[in-house]
């Protein structure tokens, strides 16, 4: 796969390593950052040689949301249409992740601030270096959440810290994060890198309709009743049941040996 300046792609034991890559400017979005990720996730999605995904950032941190210089009011000739970047931009990324019927890691490096923290949130896992920092920073500039940031937070920890996490942009520690079930897990920096990567190459190894499937059942979840989603859970089992990967799990619990899972 090609890099473009804005990320770097690495394809490694069927795992692509994502990196956002505007380091002198913490890996802020612009609108070439943007399309390039999106492309390189799209592309991934519909690339067999792709079972997993991991998504970090160059340098010091992962990402502080939107390019603010490219926002500053005193350059702009009119009025800003924010709702036309988060429609052209935020939300078919956020959207697209959610959709990718492949595991997706957010290896968080440094600090998520504003879309950055919801970019993160928006991935499947999320694990991050403990020197980490988690800032909802929308209400410094007058803004509020995006990018799914206003739906996920409630469901990840609840009302009461939702709303101040947004309404303070108080800075949440990598480690705070994970005892509240923001995150996956944190660990410290010298091992980060080498366990986001391990896990990636994991799931890249997993049953990947499995994986697909359970990706999509437990978003789902949220917006069906219990006797729908039954429906939806046997429905899914029986499409896993089909799979050379449920033959091969079942063979390799028989033999007492690890899963050789070929990803179909
Ligand atoms: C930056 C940025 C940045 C440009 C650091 N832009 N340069 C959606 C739709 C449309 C419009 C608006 O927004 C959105 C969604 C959003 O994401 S709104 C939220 C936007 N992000 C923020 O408000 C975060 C702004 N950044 C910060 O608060 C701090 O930089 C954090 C807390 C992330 C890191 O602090 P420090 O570690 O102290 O680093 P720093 O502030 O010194 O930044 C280092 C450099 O990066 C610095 O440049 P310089 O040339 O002075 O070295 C910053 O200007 C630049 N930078 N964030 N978003």
């Amino acid at each position: 796969m090609r890099n473009s300046s804005t990320i770097i792609k690495r394809l490694d034991s069927k795992l692509l390593e994502i990196y956002l890559n505007r380091p002198e400017k913490l890996n802020a979005f612009n609108i070439e950052m943007h399309e390039n990720l999106y492309d390189c996730l799209e592309i991934a999605r519909d690339d067999d040689k792709v079972r997993a995904i991991m998504i970090s950032g160059s340098g010091r941190a992962f990402c502080a949301g939107q390019d603010l210089g490219d926002r500053h009011p005193d350059k702009l000739t009119e009025e800003p249409d924010l709702e036309k970047t988060l429609t052209n931009f935020y939300n078919p990324l956020v959207t697209l992740i959610r959709a990718i019927n492949k595991p997706v890691i957010c290896a968080v490096n440094g600090v998520a601030a504003g879309a950055g923290a919801n970019l993160a949130l928006a991935c499947d896992i999320v694990i991050a270096n403990e020197t980490a920092r988690f800032i909802q920073s929308f209400s410094k500039v007058g803004l509020v959440p995006d990018a799914g940031g206003s739906w996920l937070l409630p469901r990840l920890v609840g009302e009461a810290r939702a709303k101040a996490l947004t309404m303070t942009a108080c800075p949440v520690s990598a480690k705070q994060a994970e005892e509240w079930g923001l995150i996956w897990k944190t660990y410290p920096e010298n091992e980060f890198l080498k366990e986001a990567k391990k896990l990636g190459v994991e799931l890249a190894s997993g049953a990947s309709v499995g994986l697909g499937l359970t990706k999509e059942n437990i978003q789902s979840a949220a917006n069906q009743d219990f006797k729908d989603h039954l429906i939806q859970e046997a429905k899914s089992q029986g499409i896993c049941g089909r799979t050379n990967d449920y033959k091969e799990g079942v063979r390799a619990f028989s033999e007492k040996r690890a899963p050789n899972f070929g990803g179909n």
